[in-house]
């Protein structure tokens, strides 16, 4: 029988000891104790709002509060970071005595957390970047481009709890066996298929769409009979950790792009402790990473909580998405009716 690879003999010793795999090993740590009080939540009533507000003016839930401590207090106690920036604090925490580790954590403690309620996946999102030399430590430190993460993971909380995560060779995914209390390598070498035609995004968003994002899902919705030729699947959980997670098993285009519904918030998902550590992983399993105008590895934020739109998955979608977007802007897409939209349409724009 094949020995079971888990985490604790997934680094070498010297990328444990000091090095990225002692955070993801602190990481890991508090996932399992995330894991743990999320399975408890509900019969001890930790399942519903805080009261309070996060950085971005969105209702806090009791587990984004609790699920921020737990994984605080596992990597700051690991000892190998210098600093932290999370959704939940609106400041970076800085390390008490480790200002010289090399290390920096941006995370997204619980992402989709208003999914608990009714009992579906949520996830942890991390990125690793190194405090860069000359800056002092702060939120100056963390406004480097994804392209420079070390690390990059997600959590996912599901029917069961997986921790999937890159260093730059691959992505490795692994799944927690609660007997033993060990993560177990459960899908190695994970890369996103080329060929699977479904795609994810929050339709009800529809007529804040730009032009090219409604001619792309249009196509897409169109079917065979359609430009496309091809049926296109529709998923949509609504958390992005579950809809990434589908992403780099089976395929598939995700997008949260910009739109008009707020204009003081033309996009939706974080940059820090979101798109660029999604955008990583999506990267090293072959996939696509975008925002519809410019490769996401290579924003530069400008803020710790900036936002971007975002659009992930099958290296060919995302390519398509980009070429729509460009044609949009250079004025070379042909005038375009949309399917969806036209006058006799249950759609219709008004
Ligand atoms: P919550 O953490 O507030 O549940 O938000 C989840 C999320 O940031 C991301 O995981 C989803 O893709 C996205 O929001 C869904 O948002 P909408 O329901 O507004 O489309």
């Amino acid at each position: 029988m094949a020995q079971t690879k888990t985490l604790a003999s997934h680094f070498t010793g010297g990328e444990r000891r000091d090095g990225v795999g002692a955070v993801v090993d602190d990481v890991a740590a508090g996932v399992k104790a995330v894991s743990a009080v999320l399975a408890r939540a509900a019969v001890c009533g930790a399942v519903g709002g805080a009261g309070g507000e996060n950085v971005h003016g969105e209702p806090q839930q009791k587990m984004d509060v609790l699920a921020n401590d737990l994984l605080l207090d596992a990597c700051v106690r690991g000892g190998h970071l210098a600093a932290v920036v999370s959704e939940e604090m609106p400041e970076p925490h800085l390390v008490f005595g480790r200002h010289a580790n090399p290390y920096l954590l941006a995370m997204d403690p619980l992402d989709g957390s208003s999914n608990l309620c009714v009992n579906v996946t949520v996830g942890t999102i991390f990125s690793v970047l190194r405090q860069p030399e000359g800056v002092p430590l702060g939120a100056g430190s963390f406004l480097q481009p994804g392209a420079r993460q070390v690390c990059a993971g997600y959590a996912l909380y599901g029917p069961c709890t997986m921790l999937v995560f890159t260093t730059g060779r691959e992505v490795s995914g692994f799944t927690l066996d609660p007997a033993a209390g060990e993560f177990v390598l459960t899908h190695p070498a994970m890369r996103i298929p080329e060929g699977t035609r479904e795609f994810a995004i929050n339709a009800s968003n529809a007529r804040h769409w730009e032009r090219p994002v409604r001619r792309y899902v249009d196509e897409c919705v169109a079917g065979c009979a359609g430009p496309r030729g091809a049926d296109f699947n529709m998923r949509w959980v609504g958390s992005m950790v579950a809809d990434v997670h589908r992403l780099l098993v089976r395929g598939g285009t995700f997008m949260y792009p910009r739109d008009t519904k707020d204009p003081a918030r033309p996009a939706k998902l974080r940059l820090l402790y979101g798109a660029s550590p999604m955008a990583m992983l999506v990267e090293q399993a072959g996939g696509g990473a975008s925002t519809g105008r410019a490769r996401l590895l290579d924003v530069v934020p400008r803020e710790l909580h900036e936002r971007v739109p975002v659009v992930l998955g099958s290296r060919q979608e995302v390519e398509r998405l980009a070429s729509y977007h460009a044609d949009a802007d250079g004025g070379l897409d042909r005038p375009y009716t949309s399917p969806l939209f036209n006058v006799r349409s249950l759609l219709r724009e008004s």
